[in-house]
């Protein structure tokens, strides 16, 4: 059994590791989260009181992330301003969050010895082209996009010269786009599904043309537990399922898994900067530990998401107006 404190585990990838972690573990988990537009305690109901804690606060709250480390073995650090329209808006928080905040535990964690396992993105690493054979691999050049990706980046840094310099006990993960329940409805996958429930057509930015990498969060959630049990400190692991569909695809399969006309969908303003393709290369995590993804059909997967968000519109409604409020004044 070990104490593991969970930064961000209100939000969407965070909950879903909470959950995971509790069925497949007997640790006892602390959530730090700051509760922001994006947390969610409602993700968190129903968790074993004697295993389970939730403490509202920001990241970047040194006296608070100390007292925290002083009763935690390990840290998992999902905790991040995630969404890179909002970056394109406002990007300050973004630095705050994903760069201070991430520097306020690495301090903790030098202070206090606690391993860490850090979260971040594949966007670290730019964009492929279409027919590109590549794929990211743990040692392809950083390369971000976006405020958010660059935050991200940052941050991803700021861990490596950690670990090298003071000796902190990290490993950094990169993962490709998650899907599942609990996602924010301002992100593609959740956007488009209540878009259908709310009988508003789904928005594709531009063309549609560019390429996710998608990966059910629960299959995240398994390889991130696997790397704190194997990981080798210091280490990064990217994370992904051959999960490959173009947003075109994926807006026509949910159209075609909810009961609609694949076509009734609208073009909308093409994202700044938007990136074409992601796409990961895990076969580090497969070979040197031993990972493998379960949910490897995509379809039943999103049909299994979309069957989430119809039996839990009671969860996503009180964001689902403000959300569309946002992308309508954008043109999207
Ligand atoms: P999310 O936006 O759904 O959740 C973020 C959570 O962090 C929220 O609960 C929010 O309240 C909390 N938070 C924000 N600022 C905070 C602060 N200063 N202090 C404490 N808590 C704060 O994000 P997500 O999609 O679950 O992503 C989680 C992590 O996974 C992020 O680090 C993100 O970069 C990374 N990631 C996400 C994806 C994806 O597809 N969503 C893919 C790869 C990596
Ligand atoms: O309405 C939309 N229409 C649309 O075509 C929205 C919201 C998005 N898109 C496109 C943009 C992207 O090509 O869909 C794709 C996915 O968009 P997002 O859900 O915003 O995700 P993305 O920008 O790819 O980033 C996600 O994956 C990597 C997460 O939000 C990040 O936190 C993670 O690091």
């Amino acid at each position: 059994m070990a104490r593991l404190l969970v930064t961000g585990g209100a939000g969407f990838i965070g909950s879903n590791f909470v959950h995971h972690a509790l069925d497949h573990t007997d640790h006892h988990i602390t959530v730090l989260d700051k509760l922001t537009y994006a947390g969610n305690t409602a993700s968190l109901d129903g968790l074993p009181e004697s295993r389970f804690r939730f403490v509202r606060g920001d990241i970047a709250d040194a006296a608070l992330v100390d007292s925290l480390f002083a009763e935690s073995d390990a840290v998992v650090h999902y905790a991040a301003e995630s969404h890179n329209d909002n970056s394109l808006d406002d990007p300050r928080p973004f630095l705050d969050t994903n760069i201070i905040g991430t520097y306020t535990l690495l301090e903790a964690a030098r202070r206090h010895g606690t391993r860490l396992h850090h979260i971040s993105t594949d966007e670290v690493y730019g964009d492929l082209e279409l027919d590109d054979p590549a794929r990211f691999t743990e040692s392809t050049p950083y390369n971000p996009s976006s405020p958010y990706s660059s935050t991200k980046a940052g941050s991803d840094l700021l861990v490596r010269a950690w670990v090298r310099s003071f000796g902190v006990a990290a490993t950094i993960s990169n993962c490709s786009n998650n899907y599942g329940p609990y996602q924010h409805v301002e992100k593609f996958i959740p956007r488009q599904i209540t878009n259908v429930l709310r009988g508003i057509r789904p928005k594709l930015y531009g063309a549609g043309e560019n390429v996710r990498d998608w990966i059910h969060a629960d299959d995240h959630s398994a390889a991130v537990l696997t790397i704190l049990e194997k990981g080798v400190i210091g280490e990064t692991y990217l994370i992904g399922a051959d999960g490959e569909e173009n947003n075109k695809a994926v807006v026509e399969l949910i159209l075609t898994l909810m009961g609609q006309p694949a076509d009734a969908y609208d073009h909308v303003t093409d994202r700044t900067g938007h990136d074409l393709r992601y796409a990961i290369d895990s076969t580090k995590l497969r070979t040197e530990l031993g990972w493998t993804p379960i949910y490897q059909d995509f379809p039943a997967g999103l049909a299994a998401t979309i069957e989430w968000y119809r039996e839990n519109e009671a969860w996503w409604a009180p964001a689902k107006d403000a959300t569309e409020a946002f992308y309508a004044s954008k043109g999207q």
